[in-house]
């Protein structure tokens, strides 16, 4: 079925919009396990960041199998998820709110993995319960990790992506017939410097945390741990002089690293115990955080109620980690 959205454009919606919205019976971990065994890749040597086999790329041209379309694709987000969250900062940012559509999972989850329940909304797009039905119908017997963001195609009724760096630097360039005006997140003569700056982050901060977490050695948790700090200082640095990381314009790398500082006294920090101080040990990056957020593209897409985590109680390890006790940081 088809209605129209504020902006005319047409917008393809699912059964759930025409009838009764339908929801997931409650996590319950007693009955389906927690979410994990099975799916996710364990015993490997050090912190292995899973594979994600969804890799569909979206062109303005449609070279690639997927043309940008207003009201074809559709997004699904976990407001707890740092990687979800870039997407949809950077869907915000663009203006292209009524071009991809997005809507968001239940904050909990057993081993049926992310699902639709009635706090978060139902599924618009296929009245699905679970997320895992997505998978399911891009792959049956699909047996990997039900993660979010995924990006889903409505015309072929598949998941285009689960990878929310190529979505995000789609999101980025290929819908601009539809964008902001002016919202030009990767211009041509910085992507260079981009992409090496956003995989710089990906290595150091964004992946760093989880590898901190991750670390199965005492050498590797220090080493790691130390990675992390050292490169908050380098950033709190580069950011002594400038009001973003390439200048005086929000840029693609802003984005890859925003989500990671706003759950890290909440979550990283606590659950890893990466650097005392937290953030605001890093002045220029405590200051720049809170400037990023007063732009409603990263402030209406955080929920910082949805942040908080805790340290295992006990690790199987052995390794012994640093004390944090979460910091809740006056973001205003
Ligand atoms: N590399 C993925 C990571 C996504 C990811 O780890 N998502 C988490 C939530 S923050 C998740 O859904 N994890 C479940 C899983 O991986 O099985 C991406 O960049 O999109």
């Amino acid at each position: 079925m088809t209605r129209t959205a504020d902006s005319g454009i047409p917008v393809l919606t699912g059964p759930s919009d025409s009838g009764t919205p339908v929801f997931a019976s409650p996590a319950d971990i007693g009955t389906y396990g927690p979410y994990g065994p099975g799916r996710v890749a364990e015993g490997a040597e050090g912190w292995q960041r899973p594979r994600y086999p969804f890799r569909g790329r979206i062109t303005a041209d449609g070279s690639s199998g997927y043309r940008a379309e207003p009201g074809r694709y559709h997004l699904w987000a976990a407001w707890s998820c740092g990687w979800a969250q870039r997407v949809a900062i950077v869907r915000k940012l663009k203006g292209l709110e009524e071009v991809v559509t997005l809507s968001y999972v239940d904050d909990e989850r057993d081993g049926r993995g992310w699902a639709f329940r009635e706090r978060r909304g139902p599924d618009p797009v296929r009245g699905f319960r679970l997320l895992l039905e997505a998978y399911e119908a891009t792959e049956p017997g699909y047996p990997g990790h039900i993660s979010t963001p995924v990006l889903w195609d409505r015309r072929t009724g598949r998941i285009v992506s689960n990878h929310s760096g190529d979505i995000t630097t789609d999101l980025c360039t290929a819908f601009d017939a539809w964008a902001a005006p002016g919202a030009d997140l990767r211009p041509e003569p910085l992507r260079s410097e981009i992409d090496e700056l956003n995989e710089y982050l990906y290595e150091n901060v964004n992946d760093g945390v989880y590898r901190v977490d991750g670390a199965f050695t005492q050498a590797g948790y220090e080493s790691s741990r130390q990675r992390v700090c050292q490169v908050l200082e380098a950033l709190d640095a580069r950011l002594a002089d400038r009001r973003y990381l390439l200048g005086d314009v929000v840029r693609e790398p802003d984005v890859r690293l925003w989500p990671t500082l706003a759950r890290f006294d909440l979550a990283y920090n606590p659950v890893a115990g990466i650097c005392r101080g937290g953030l605001r040990a890093f002045p220029h990056l405590w200051a720049y955080a809170r400037d990023l957020y007063r732009l409603p593209a990263f402030r209406d897409t955080s929920d910082f109620g949805a942040y908080r985590m805790s340290p295992p109680p006990e690790r199987a390890d052995g390794v012994r980690h640093i004390d944090v006790d979460p910091a809740d940081l006056d973001w205003r």
